[in-house]
């Protein structure tokens, strides 16, 4: 409504904000020199923003009343229809800057130099829950990026997961039904444990490979900066001679990639379910901007014949050790958003938008997501105008002769509004240009019109073999656990013997781990339709844990204070974080803070009660003798250090902090990532140590 052009008071006799003129107390702050005039949507001032329009003092509300009715109009439209699926998400502006010189394979004017720059804007989300879920439900995650390049608007519409549920997009919204809420009784919400989606991807061999991923670490990421990205689908470069390469997009975060474990993303949604949007938002704007590197894997088509999967479907990889990674861009998130609805809420992701020199592949689920994607942002945005809001809007010239529609913010000049016309040039209106033109890959194309589901499709479990046998002995008991649980909320059994009957293609280990950890009898195995392959090596990269980023950079270490902490130790603590880029909470028994050993008054960021361990990365408690004491009567500090040992986190035990040990009983248990922490120099080595981030080897079922 109003804007920082709107007229300002200019009377310096304003009256001052906080002046109560209501007749019964209400406050009003009136206009002050430098505020802005309270209007309608009209533009019209008004006197008052507390009370409306009554006949006599307590007599009924005037039809006559156009302010009482604008304000209460405009509120109750303000909502649109959340995404169909990726409602939960929060997003960054940021830049993406080339580097390299591809002008050999694609002609995208980004890649014609190194060093070319162009504004980006990233949206992050969950799949299945609603706008107001919670961050750290199990599911995959949407990792979108628009690239506002010199020609147009370039989407790339990936996840967090290098591979699809299903292969075409005819399935997708039978997909979408099965995991949101059941439809009878609208419940659960934000997650995939439940009848329905197991069901599903039971009936679906082809969702058996995305289904691992879902289940292991990946579908619990520590933040949106701790997490790969994938374009998913094989797209194709082309260069100025229309010769196509085969291109796969991956999105790599410098800071590594990091996930928690299900019982603490359990707590986590507890404790801050804006866990995630919370950790972008502060990371960003404390100067600490994450940065991807965009890889490709390019490949001709002779690869592609050789590849033992076809790499038009979207439930495979290719893995790197076939096609190496080379590094070929920088995505930096360095601003936060102004406005999360105008911005996050309104940015309209398309996988149609490509620019000159990239082009879609005939991946079935690729070529049904460039209908759904236009198509879906008119029932949520309203208007096929949507491209000219800020957020959507290309920061390149767009001409064309498109008009009117509801929402037309643009007012086009001219009588010309058709092509061809006799008017003249610079009255004439747009026309195409050959040379700088996006062009369609002449694909040879022949065959039969036919509904029939290719072949070399029919692999649905040697890759999802590949992915468990490259996954360390830790990870591989998270999928176990995953599978366990989601299972478990399953109530028909039927449906639980369909998912691990399909899982004893994959691997037999995994399949009786699951059928034992749920207490069921192991089902037959399906009938694959081609034979699994056996053959196929482990692809390292496919681990979490085997590639540790082996830092704390970014990360968060969690202090528990009482009066008394010692004040040289805290400051040895806090230096030693921050000389490895990490950041530190003060957690303190009140907000208010603490008094420090030597005297200072030292305010807490954090409530004991309201900070439980989960929400740090590691944790380190060094209270005085007394506070120690209070402490281990304290259910919250307890449950504090139970979670982090539980949850394999270092904790830097405190010189004075034994009472609070002895009452949880781990006294005799503390190891090597559990060490003292009562002078600087020991503050400084267990910060060293902290780059580990978890102390796998701890037997916390002991
Ligand atoms: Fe989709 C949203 C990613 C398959 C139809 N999808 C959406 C978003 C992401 C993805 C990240 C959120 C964009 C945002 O932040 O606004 N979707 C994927 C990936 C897929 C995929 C990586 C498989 C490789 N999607 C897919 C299929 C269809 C859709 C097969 C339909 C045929 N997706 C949609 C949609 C959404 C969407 C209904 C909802 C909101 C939106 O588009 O803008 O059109």
């Amino acid at each position: 409504m109003a804007t920082s052009s709107r007229r300002s008071t200019k009377s310096s006799k304003a009256t001052a904000p906080e002046t109560v003129i209501g007749n019964a107390g209400q406050l009003e702050q009136q206009a002050a020199p430098g505020d802005e005039v309270l209007t309608t949507a009209q533009g019209v001032p008004i006197d008052t923003n507390q009370d409306s329009l009554t006949a006599g003092e307590r007599g009924p509300t005037l039809l006559a009343d156009f302010v009482l009715r604008d304000k209460i109009f405009r509120f109750d439209h303000e909502r649109i229809p959340e995404r169909v699926v990726h409602a939960r998400g929060y997003g960054a502006h940021g830049t993406f800057e080339s580097l390299a010189d591809l002008s050999d394979t694609t002609r995208a004017h980004l890649f014609g130099k190194k060093g070319r720059k162009v504004p980006a804007f990233v949206r992050f989300s969950t799949v299945a829950g609603g706008r107001g879920s919670f961050d750290l439900a199990r599911d995959v995650r949407g990792f979108a990026v628009k690239l506002y390049t010199e020609e147009g608007n370039w989407d790339i519409v990936g996840n967090n997961i290098p591979v699809f549920f299903i292969q075409d997009a005819m399935k997708f919204p039978d997909l979408v039904h099965s995991v949101k809420e059941e439809p009878d009784r609208g419940f659960p919400q934000a997650q995939s444990a439940h009848d329905n989606f197991w069901d599903f991807v039971g009936h679906m061999p082809e969702a058996t490979h995305m289904t691992l991923w879902q289940m292991s670490d990946r579908a619990i990421p520590r933040s949106f900066r701790f997490m790969d990205g994938f374009g998913v689908h094989t797209y194709r470069f082309v260069n100025a001679d229309g010769k196509s390469t085969f291109v796969k997009f991956h999105w790599k975060p410098a800071q590594g990639v990091q996930s928690v474990i299900w019982p603490e993303a359990v707590k986590i949604n507890g404790a801050d379910p804006d866990y995630h949007r919370r950790d972008l938002w502060d990371a960003i704007n404390s100067g600490d901007y994450p940065q991807w590197d965009l890889a490709v894997q390019l490949f001709d088509d002779e690869t592609a014949d050789r590849l033992p999967f076809d790499v038009l479907d979207p439930t495979k990889i290719i893995p790197e050790e076939d096609v190496p990674l080379q590094v070929i861009g920088r995505l930096t998130l360095d601003r936060v958003v102004d406005n999360e609805f105008a911005e996050i809420e309104q940015v309209a992701f398309c996988t149609q938008n490509v620019v000159p020199g990239v082009d879609f592949t005939d991946d079935p689920l690729l070529q049904g997501r460039n209908f759904s994607y236009l198509d879906t942002q008119l029932s949520r945005l309203g208007s096929p105008n949507f491209t000219q809001l800020p957020i959507n809007a290309p920061k390149c010239p767009v001409a064309n002769f498109a008009r009117d529609g509801h929402m037309q913010t643009e007012v086009p000049k001219g009588p010309v509004n058709y092509e061809p016309n006799g008017y003249p040039v610079g009255e004439r209106g747009p026309r195409p240009d050959q040379e700088a033109s996006f062009h369609s890959f002449a694909e040879p194309v022949e065959g039969t019109t036919r509904r029939l589901r290719p072949e070399s499709f029919g692999d649905h479990y040697s890759q999802a073999r590949v992915f468990w046998i490259s996954q360390t002995p830790v990870e591989q008991q998270h999928i176990v656990d995953g599978y366990v649980f989601e299972l478990s909320k399953v109530q028909k059994p039927e449906v639980r013997a369909e998912v691990v009957a399909n899982l004893r293609n994959v691997d037999e280990d995994l399949a009786q781990q699951i059928a034992d950890g749920i207490g069921m009898p192991l089902p037959e195995a399906s009938k694959p339709f081609m034979p699994v392959r056996t053959d196929l090596p482990p692809s390292p990269q496919l681990s979490i844990l085997g590639n540790p980023p082996d830092t704390f950079a970014g990360r968060k270490l969690g202090i528990v204070l009482t009066d008394g902490s010692d004040a040289k130790l805290l400051d040895a603590l806090q230096r030693a974080v921050k000389s490895v880029k990490g950041t530190v909470e003060l957690i303190a028994p009140k907000v208010g803070g603490v008094t420090l050993s030597d005297g200072t008054k030292q305010p807490a960021d954090q409530l004991l009660k309201g900070a439980p361990s989960v929400l740090y990365d590691a944790v380190a408690l060094i209270p005085s003798a007394d506070g120690a004491d209070q402490l281990s009567r304290d259910p919250a500090a307890k449950d504090f250090v139970n979670d982090a040992f539980n949850m394999y986190k270092f904790i830097g035990v405190g010189a004075d902090s034994a009472p609070l040990f002895e009452a949880v009983g781990l006294e005799d248990r503390l190891d090597e990532a559990c060490p003292t922490v009562g002078t600087p120099a020991q503050a400084k080595s267990f910060v060293a140590s902290l780059k580990a981030l978890r102390f796998w080897e701890r037997p916390v079922d002991a």
